[in-house]
């Protein structure tokens, strides 16, 4: 017999909450002042959501008119990987990713998922721009963004952690969606595959155009999500996932 977990709560919030920075990540050494001056001073309605070692926060960062104005910009800005930088290997073969892909960030930075090493471009004035707001509603730094732009309904994201050893455990990731709505679906590590021990209900969300969703620590160790494919959509959506990557001595661990 599955065990059965469903609850889900939805709260009305003013803030996230700010954890506080470890000793030893000598990035954070300089962005702890920046951090305080910048914690909050755009206040936001935000709706907490949280769940058996779930916590997130949702708030509508970007009016429509000023998120499609970020759209394109966006569109005009962003340089996607192509030819192998576009591609993953999983098990062994070689798949294109089906949606486009970037990674901008602070100098010398990289990130390596789905086995690819993929260095940071240097920050557009759109993507520093979308940093800055998101550093002013939340309090919180980060020093890379991964980009992907789904062409339609089709292009999708499988089902995945953002666990990776080189993001700084204690901060959160902060994702902005510009374009088409999206379903977005967390499930509990627990409960995937025909052999889990329990049924835990699944995290459903639609991501809106100019949203931004904070996936607040420990989620990521407990929950997997995914942008499934939804056919409906015919149209474009951009998504970039801010992250702090953790630097020991200016060395970034990769
Ligand atoms: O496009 C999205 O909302 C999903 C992005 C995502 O899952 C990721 O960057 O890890």
């Amino acid at each position: 017999m599955k065990k059965r977990i469903t609850s889900i709560n939805i709260n009305k919030t003013k803030k996230p909450k700010v954890e506080k920075d470890v000793e030893e990540f000598t990035a954070g050494d300089d962005c702890d002042e920046e951090t305080a001056l910048a914690e909050f001073a755009n206040p936001v309605p935000w709706q907490k959501i949280e769940a058996e070692g779930f916590d997130c926060d949702y708030a509508l960062l970007f009016p429509k008119e000023e998120a499609d104005i970020l759209f394109r910009k966006l569109e005009e800005e962003v340089e996607y990987a192509t030819g192998k930088e576009a591609q993953v290997q999983v098990f062994g073969k070689v798949y294109n990713i089906p949606r486009k892909q970037a990674t901008y960030g602070d100098a010398g930075l990289a990130y390596t998922y789905s086995g690819v090493k993929r260095f940071a471009c240097p920050w557009t004035p759109t993507l520093e721009h979308i940093r800055e707001a998101t550093t002013k509603s939340t309090g919180q730094t980060f020093n890379f963004v991964l980009v992907n732009r789904y062409k339609d309904g089709l292009d999708h994201m499988g089902e995945h952690r953002d666990d990776e050893k080189e993001l700084d455990p204690l901060c959160p990731i902060a994702s902005l969606s510009f374009g088409a709505v999206r379903d977005f679906i967390f499930r509990h590590k627990d409960s995937r595959g025909k052999n889990s021990q329990q049924y835990i209900e699944p995290v459903k969300l639609e991501l809106a155009h100019g949203s931004l969703l904070l996936m607040n620590p420990p989620t990521n160790t407990y929950w997997y999500h995914s942008l499934p494919i939804r056919k409906k959509v015919t149209t474009p959506r951009i998504n970039l996932t801010f992250r702090r990557i953790v630097m020991r001595g200016k060395k970034c661990i990769t």
